[in-house]
């Protein structure tokens, strides 16, 4: 087996930092449940450790209805799909690619405005500006799991009836004043992807609001089938299977433990960087609970004396394998540069933050003796 063409060699990967590494549960209980998969012989379309892993998610999670998903795309398309958006969507240009792709894929026009300088989320100030008579749906995005301004953003989405999707993908578990982020707006979407806080392999979930809603997108993501013979809409296929509801039901008995060292890898982080002139981090907000998902540093080349892409490349020399999370920016893709919003005049803010950004390594199994290497790179 060929071990080398994922960029590094994963036979040597103990000598890497990476800037992620994915939470993986107990062997011999994934065992056990393989081998209860293997017993009954039902191995996707909604069988018992799907439906199971949907209950105690919505239970973790603090949300009455969610649709498991094979991944946290496919929900922001199905969401687009089954609200009936048109037309123009606003949204960030800071975020991972799929969040503009899913606009595109449904056949609608991105409109990207600029960020906060803080949050690093979209910035409410600049949606009024943006809308148009064609804007039927704003899709902001908890950018690293940090909170939008999902009040003010409501308000406008009401002002002019539009409809709110959050890319919630960071955001698993994020709370503000003890209320699950993920209340807010008409649909969240989160990604269980190997790299986040909580993962399922691959997979993902759309969380709604009524048991209606919730019918009608299990549906959509059965191609449409809501019995034997009636297919009520054309759906898709976006189904998670058995193996990954299982996989899942044990990651998410290990999940709290998980966030709670990447807090003390987040805390080691700021106690050592916090005098390094040139380098800043996302604030603490004390009305959050946080998942410590990222752990972005943002370069000011000519205070710190380096530029982002020089201090990149000695960690990567040096095997900290840090990532520039979110760059280059999504508006400037040859795919969606043309746009008019796409301007980098009309996103300043997003600009100098794709330009500036580098998250460092983050999970749950970084030592004391890594996350020093990794402070080193930094601190001169
Ligand atoms: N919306 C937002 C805001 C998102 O950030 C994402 C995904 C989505 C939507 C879409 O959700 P999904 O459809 O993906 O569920 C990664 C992920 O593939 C992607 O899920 C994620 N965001 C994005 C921010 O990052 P890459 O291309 O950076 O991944 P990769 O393969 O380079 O992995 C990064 C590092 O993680 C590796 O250097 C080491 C570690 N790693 C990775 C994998 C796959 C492991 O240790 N083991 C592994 O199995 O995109």
């Amino acid at each position: 087996m060929d071990t080398t063409k994922i960029g590094f060699d994963l036979e040597h990967r103990d000598k890497l930092i990476t800037v992620t590494s994915p939470l993986l549960p107990d062997l011999s209980e994934l065992m056990k449940s393989l081998e209860q998969i293997w017993k009954y012989k039902w191995i996707t379309n909604n069988g018992p450790f799907h439906q199971k892993l949907e209950e105690e998610l919505c239970n973790y999670l603090h949300v009455d209805y969610l649709s498991l998903f094979t991944n946290g795309t496919l929900p922001l398309i199905t969401a687009l799909q089954a609200l009936g958006v048109k037309g123009e969507v606003i949204t960030t240009p800071y975020s991972f690619v799929a969040t503009t792709h899913a606009i595109w894929w449904n056949g609608l026009k991105p409109v990207f405005v600029d960020i906060d300088p803080v949050t690093c989320n979209m910035n409410p100030d600049k949606i009024e500006e943006a809308i148009t008579p064609q804007t039927t749906a704003i899709m902001p995005v908890h950018v690293y799991g940090t909170p939008c301004d999902t009040e003010r953003i409501q308000a406008i989405a009401d002002k002019y009836g539009l409809k709110v999707i959050y890319d919630a993908a960071h955001a698993f578990g994020v709370e503000v004043n003890g209320k699950s982020i993920l209340q807010a707006g008409d649909m969240s979407t989160l990604s269980f992807h190997a790299t986040k806080v909580y993962n399922t392999v691959e997979g993902g979930a759309l969380i709604m609001h009524d048991k209606e809603t919730k019918q009608y997108i299990d549906h959509l993501k059965n191609f449409g089938f809501s019995g034997e013979t009636e297919i009520v809409a054309p759906g898709i296929n976006s189904k998670m299977d058995e193996l990954r509801a299982a996989y899942g039901l044990l990651n998410l008995k290990q999940v709290d433990a998980a966030i709670e060292s990447r807090r003390q890898v987040a805390m080691a982080y700021k106690e050592a960087l916090k005098d390094v002139e040139g380098i800043s981090f996302l604030p603490d907000l004390p009305e959050v609970k946080h998942n410590y998902a990222y752990f972005p540093i943002f370069v000011d080349a000519d205070v710190y004396g380096m530029t982002r892409d020089e201090l990149y490349g000695k960690m990567k020399k040096n095997n900290v394998l840090g990532r520039r999370y979110f760059y280059p920016l999504i508006s400037n893709l040859s795919s969606y540069s043309a746009l008019e919003s796409a301007a980098p005049d009309n996103l300043p803010v997003a600009n100098k933050v794709a330009d500036s950004v580098i998250c460092l390594p983050m999970h749950a199994e970084l030592t004391k003796e890594e996350i020093e290497r990794v402070i080193e790179q930094i601190v001169k």
